[in-house]
């Protein structure tokens, strides 16, 4: 079973390559795809190093910061090009520990869709203000309640898909780019009919460098969510 992890990065010098080596400790047979938007930091040279001296770091470069969901739908066209069988999305700022990517694979065998969560017994949060703890439950609470889903955490950004589920994600037709993305792909795979499994995760807020989230973001959220379900 070959695995392919996807690590959208933007300014993220100072976690990538320790990333990668912890997640090669756990996954020694995994490929890692990192998709960056030109960061200015360099993160986009970095990964160019590092994969010349291991073939399993590959790299898709962009010429500029073009919104999280449209990396990974490029990151998920070169894994159904590449003959992946499970694909990850994975935040490059140490959010999501790679001590977890064991018990994603253990539910490979009956689930299509497996959603690390924060929210469901054994998950939580640590590193987070009240205010972005807030900000992330009520979004949750939002899209379960418009959507009628019954998963705890959709916003989350660890998860693993079958080659399956993407193939059949319509990735041309999605419509969101910030944290929303998430939602609308489990929206569609519910919709679909695929299997989909909540596993608990501890998410660690963000380790070293700076977020990303925006205003723009979360405006995104709150007008698409009514959006998916109506354009259904
Ligand atoms: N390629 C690409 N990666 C992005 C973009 N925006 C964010 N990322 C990456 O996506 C992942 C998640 O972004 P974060 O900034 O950590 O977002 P967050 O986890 O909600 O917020 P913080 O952890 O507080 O920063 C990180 O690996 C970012 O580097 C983008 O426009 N393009
Ligand atoms: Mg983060």
């Amino acid at each position: 079973m070959q695995t392919l992890i996807i690590i959208p990065t933007y300014n993220e010098i100072e976690n990538l390559q320790r990333l990668i080596g912890e997640i090669f400790l756990i996954l020694p047979e995994t490929d890692i795809l990192i998709v960056d938007d030109n960061s200015p930091d360099g993160t986009g040279e970095l990964a160019e190093r590092l994969g010349r001296k291991n073939h399993r770091i590959k790299l898709i470069r962009r010429a500029g910061k073009s919104g999280l969901g449209s990396a990974y739908i490029r990151g998920f066209k070169y894994a159904l090009k590449n003959n992946y069988d499970f694909v990850f999305e994975m935040d490059a700022d140490f959010s999501h520990p790679p001590a977890y990517l064991p018990d994603f694979l253990m539910h490979t065998s009956r689930y299509n869709l497996i959603l690390g969560s924060r929210y469901i017994k054994g998950g939580g949060i640590t590193n987070w203000g009240i205010w972005r703890r807030l900000l992330s439950y009520a979004a949750n609470l939002y899209a379960r309640i418009f959507l009628g889903l019954p998963y705890r955490d959709l916003t989350g950004g660890f998860k693993c898909y079958s080659r399956e589920v993407l193939k059949n994600l319509r990735l041309d037709s999605i419509i969101s780019e910030g944290y929303v993305f998430q939602i609308e792909t489990t929206y569609r795979a519910h919709r679909q009919g695929y299997a989909i499994k909540e596993i608990p995760i501890v998410f660690k807020g963000r380790y070293k460098g700076e977020s990303k989230i925006s205003r723009k973001i979360c405006l995104e959220a709150i007008w698409k969510v009514p959006l998916l379900r109506f354009l259904r």
